[in-house]
């Protein structure tokens, strides 16, 4: 029986890709580089160093070690400033009630994000004390689709992986809850139904009885 969901952060408990896609789209600016939306669709749930080089290859540029750290650096200073804006209205709809739910089960529930910023933005939706664990995605070699950060995510509740279920708005993530051998449930359209267990276009049509078995 499952007895854990792990949730993927960005996308599935909240949404904070217009404000990625702002902070990307003003240090292109800065540097001449094109982005757009099509192109930004290609950073969800890649890390920031994997979506910086998804830009710089679009516009042939390449740049040293040194040059890719300030790059990231100054894109997160940017990022940060709008997650000031972030409060626990911003929690996706029907997600509150179903962590009550899972709660009432006595299912965990853990989050498995790329996001160094995952606490922080935890903390700004008021539920930092929801989920019982949270991967530091610094301690993560292997970004998605790799299934290292669910595997983490598993270990941390001291289950296997076939105990869990993933949730997942990206396709490199439902990729990685694949590889690692969990239930798969996909969110939004970003994400081919036909690859998940189960798959809902908005998190309200998430329930119960499609992430437990
Ligand atoms: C999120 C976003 C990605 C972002 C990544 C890293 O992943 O979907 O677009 O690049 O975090 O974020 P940061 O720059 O805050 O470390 P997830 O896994 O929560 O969907
Ligand atoms: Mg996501």
């Amino acid at each position: 029986a499952c007895k854990a969901v792990i949730f993927d952060l960005d996308g599935v408990i909240t949404s904070t890709d217009e404000y990625h896609y702002r902070a990307w789209k003003r240090l292109a600016d800065t540097h001449g580089w094109e982005f757009d939306e099509k192109i930004n669709q290609k950073l969800r749930g890649i890390s920031r160093r994997q979506s910086l080089q998804v830009i710089l290859d679009h516009n042939q540029v390449s740049v040293t070690e040194e040059q890719m750290q300030e790059f990231t650096n100054q894109k997160n200073i940017w990022y940060r400033e709008s997650l000031e804006e972030l409060s626990p209205k911003d929690i996706l709809p029907g997600i509150p009630e179903l962590l009550e739910r899972l709660k009432q089960h006595s299912v965990y529930t853990a989050i498995a994000s790329a996001s160094r910023n995952a606490p922080f933005i935890l903390d700004r939706l008021g539920l930092s004390d929801s989920f019982d664990a949270v991967v530091p995605a610094s301690e993560v070699v292997q970004g998605k689709p790799d299934p290292e950060v669910f595997a983490r995510a598993a270990d941390m509740l001291g289950l296997y992986p076939e105990e869990c279920t993933g949730v997942e708005d990206a396709s490199a993530g439902i990729t990685a809850i694949k590889e690692a051998l969990m239930r798969t449930v996909g969110v939004g359209s970003a994400v081919d139904p036909a690859l998940c267990d189960a798959h809902v276009l908005d998190t309200a049509d998430l329930t119960v009885d499609m992430l437990l078995w």
